[in-house]
């Protein structure tokens, strides 16, 4: 098992390259932080539109005041997704409602669990694991794969879950945390895709490096028709393909492979972001709030072992052990490193994990009383491989799996 070497450099974004923007309007500027070079260089030649006091004035106010734990923040609610996320799960009650009355075919309900898993997936294996932590490599074939699960799961574009992601590790609760799950459950659950976002979660994701998805050309494609390619594979083919393959009707096809399936994966990913940032033991580190939660992992095909993920957000376990059961991912992706699809997988020795137990962790994973308060402050934790704030002895002694140069 090889060293790892090849931690790329990242993050050279700064304050000032945010204020240097500041004579284009504040989205501009903020959309213009987020484009780097292939060299990972900020290169900050944002086309700059006409100056604009009032942005002048917004930036300052979110750069200059430090804001990130202020609670006094009033949420902007967004009617339309209220709407549409309401008529989302009273579909899938009518879907539920189906299914227990015995009036939807057994076709149809295991192809709805196979479109489940598939879009649960694409998002644990690809725009997590894969895409925003660099935590393994893929190659072509298995890049296109997951990327069309990911569209069958309908959780935006690549690009923009990446993103949020990125920032959700290196700002975790706090504004600057998509979902911070300190302003509770709901909010951290479904309530921030119901409101408009902070405007630190804005000016701080802007200055996240996503190069490396930005010149992926798969993910720039799939970011452009991700709506209309969400819309047909999560909506259209659950409605169609059932009633053409086994003869369901085509509203029992909608409301169970579509709409309830489609809410059923929402609900599974989303408790990643809620009960697993609260409930749980915390062997790695008892200082942040992600927890280890078994029943989250079980039903997010791996995605519960949270304590663990957000201290070595590199290994491309997302835990400390890989017990298919209770993370599928790894299963999937060990098995695409077995035929040579995926590579370069890393993770963290047993070792490098002993010392961090030991330093910061809760006693839950084994007992020692020589535990510090050293933890990451916001916007210093790394984000995955590729991340400046690994700190330089961990990386080097990450594991490589499977390592290959020839992409
Ligand atoms: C969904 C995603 O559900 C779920 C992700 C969950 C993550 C879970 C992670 C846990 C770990 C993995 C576990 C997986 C387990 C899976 C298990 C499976 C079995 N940085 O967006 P706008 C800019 S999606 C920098 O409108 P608003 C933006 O570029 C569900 N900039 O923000 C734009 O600038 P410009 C389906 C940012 O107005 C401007 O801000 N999708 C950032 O505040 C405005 O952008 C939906 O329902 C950033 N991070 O509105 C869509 N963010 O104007 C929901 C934004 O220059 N989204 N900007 O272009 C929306 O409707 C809106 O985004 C909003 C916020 C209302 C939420
Ligand atoms: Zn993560
Ligand atoms: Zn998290």
């Amino acid at each position: 098992m090889p060293l790892a070497e090849d931690r790329l450099p990242t993050n050279k974004n700064t304050m000032e390259g945010l204020s240097a923007t500041t004579t284009t309007t504040d989205s501009d500027s903020i959309k213009g932080q987020s484009k780097s070079d292939c060299d990972n260089v900020v290169t900050s030649e944002t086309k700059l539109a006409e100056p604009a006091a009032a942005a002048n004035d917004f930036l300052e106010k979110v750069t200059d005041v430090d804001g990130l734990e202020d609670t006094n923040y009033k949420s902007k609610i967004v009617w339309r997704n209220v709407i549409l996320f309401s008529y989302l799960h009273m579909a899938a009650i009518a879907g539920v409602f189906m299914v227990i009355t015995g009036r939807v075919m057994w076709q149809t309900l295991v192809f709805a669990w196979f479109l489940h898993i598939l879009g649960g997936l694409g998002i644990t294996a690809g725009a997590h694991r894969c895409y925003s932590h660099k935590s393994y490599k893929a190659k072509l074939p298995l890049k296109l794969l997951l990327t069309f699960m990911q569209t069958i799961s309908f959780q935006n574009s690549m690009w923009e879950w990446v993103r949020d992601h990125r920032v959700h590790h290196k700002y975790s609760e706090t504004n600057a945390d998509p979902h911070n799950a300190r302003r509770g459950f709901f909010f951290a659950h479904i309530g921030w895709l119901l409101v408009r976002k902070h405007d630190l979660v804005k000016v701080k994701g802007a200055k996240i490096d996503l190069s490396d998805i930005e010149s992926d050309p798969v993910l720039m494609f799939q970011k452009k028709y991700q709506l209309p390619l969400g819309i047909l594979l999560s909506f259209v083919v659950p409605a169609y393909l059932p009633a053409k393959l086994w003869g369901e009707s085509v509203l029992t096809g909608l409301l169970v492979a579509g709409f309830l399936r489609y809410a059923f994966t929402l609900n599974t990913t989303w408790l990643v972001n809620s009960a697993a940032h609260m409930w749980g033991g915390k062997p790695y580190d008892k200082t942040i709030n992600p927890a280890e939660n078994r029943s989250v992992a079980f039903w997010a095909l791996g995605e519960g072992w949270h304590n663990y993920h957000h201290v070595f957000p590199w290994d491309y376990k997302t835990a400390e052990l890989g017990e298919y059961r209770y993370n599928l991912t790894t299963a999937f992706v060990d098995f695409f490193a077995k035929i040579g699809w995926a590579y370069d997988l890393k993770t963290v020795p047993k070792k490098i994990v002993e010392q961090r137990v030991k330093r910061t962790g809760d006693g839950s994973w084994a007992h020692d009383d020589h535990h510090d308060h050293h933890h990451h402050a916001p916007g210093k934790a790394p984000w995955g491989w590729g991340d400046q704030d690994i700190p330089d002895e961990d990386a080097k002694i990450t594991h490589t799996l499977f390592p290959t140069k020839d992409e």
